[in-house]
């Protein structure tokens, strides 16, 4: 059988992330990585059988040579990656353990950024609907009026669609205009992925139970509920599943979030147990954690099932 073919549209970003923790003012070095949430998900559903297409735009200069190559060796389908030379590729820097331990902070150089001119142009609709399945975030909602009108289109032809609400405050005029185009995008959505924080901008409500009830209304049949040092709870076609969070060293936890959505979905469409996907998930986005990058420690399924059998039983 052939593998799953799955969508994602958005931005790639060049990450600067800080070699040492503490504030930025007092980091001298830093370590690039490719990364940006729709990239990473599609690198994660290649590590886990799919293939994946990434539609965006970067700069003509060295970061957008970067971001495609980089991709390409993943083993992402970039031919529908613009090289646009009106505008730079979008960087942001990440501030690790400050001011709160274990987490980390996203400092964005990307307001008019050549990935935030992705546009309805950029979207074929043929093509679309040629996907197995369309993965949206709430970041290319948010980016720019075009960008978020390309994932309208996008959305108008896409066979199933999952969707992290992954709302970034930073780049949203206000809470409001976020829970609005979230919830509007939503009606189109099969597989959500969010947490505690982002639903209480969307329904006003932070508990598993609650947001479930909230989502009565939509055509959502699986949510993926991440619950950070909880672990993540799943409800698919009506049946809870629930993996609690492995132990691990927390070095920067950008990017897990997106390697749990890739991984799910992957294994998901694939036709693995949703408990199943659900495990690996969580162990791939704790692999995540334990490294800077968002995208190096993204896990095949055979490794995330060596992570699994040694953290069995402990
Ligand atoms: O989920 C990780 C992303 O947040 C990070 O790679 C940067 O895409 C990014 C964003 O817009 O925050």
């Amino acid at each position: 059988m052939s593998s799953p073919k799955v969508l994602s549209l958005g931005e790639p970003l060049i990450q600067l992330n800080a070699i040492n923790p503490g504030p930025l003012r007092h980091v001298t070095l830093f370590e690039k990585h490719v990364a940006g949430s729709e990239a990473n998900f599609c690198v994660a559903s290649v590590r886990f059988g799919c293939e994946a297409t990434l539609i965006a735009r970067v700069g003509v200069d060295e970061f957008g040579h970067n971001i495609v190559e980089w991709l390409r060796g993943k083993g992402v389908d970039v031919s529908r990656i613009v090289f646009d030379p009106i505008a730079p590729t979008g960087v942001y820097f990440v501030q690790r353990h400050y001011p709160v331990p274990y987490k980390s902070e996203l400092v964005y150089y990307r307001k008019g950024s050549a990935g935030s001119r992705l546009n309805p142009d950029d979207v074929d609709e043929r093509v679309v609907s040629g996907y197995d399945l369309l993965h949206i975030t709430g970041i290319t909602l948010a980016i720019s009026e075009s960008a978020r009108l390309a994932v309208f289109k996008a959305l108008k032809h896409a066979k199933r669609v999952s969707m992290d609400t992954n709302i970034r405050l930073k780049l949203w005029p206000s809470k409001e205009e976020a829970r609005e185009v979230i919830l509007r995008a939503l009606e189109r959505v099969e597989i959500l992925i969010t947490d505690p924080d982002d639903a209480a901008v969307l329904f006003g409500v932070s508990k598993f139970e609650e947001v479930l009830t909230a989502l009565k209304g939509y055509p959502v049949r699986t949510l993926v509920f991440k619950r950070g040092t909880k672990g993540v709870v799943l409800s698919c076609d009506g049946k809870v599943y629930e993996q609690r969070a492995f132990d691990a060293p927390v070095e920067d936890p950008t990017g897990a979030g997106d390697a749990l959505s890739g991984a799910f979905c992957a294994l998901y469409l694939r036709g693995f147990s949703p408990l199943y996907a659900l495990k690996s998930a969580v162990a791939a986005a704790t692999l995540v954690v334990s490294v800077r990058g968002d995208q190096e420690a993204i896990p095949s399924q055979e490794d995330a099932e060596r992570f699994l059998k040694a953290f069995e039983g402990r």
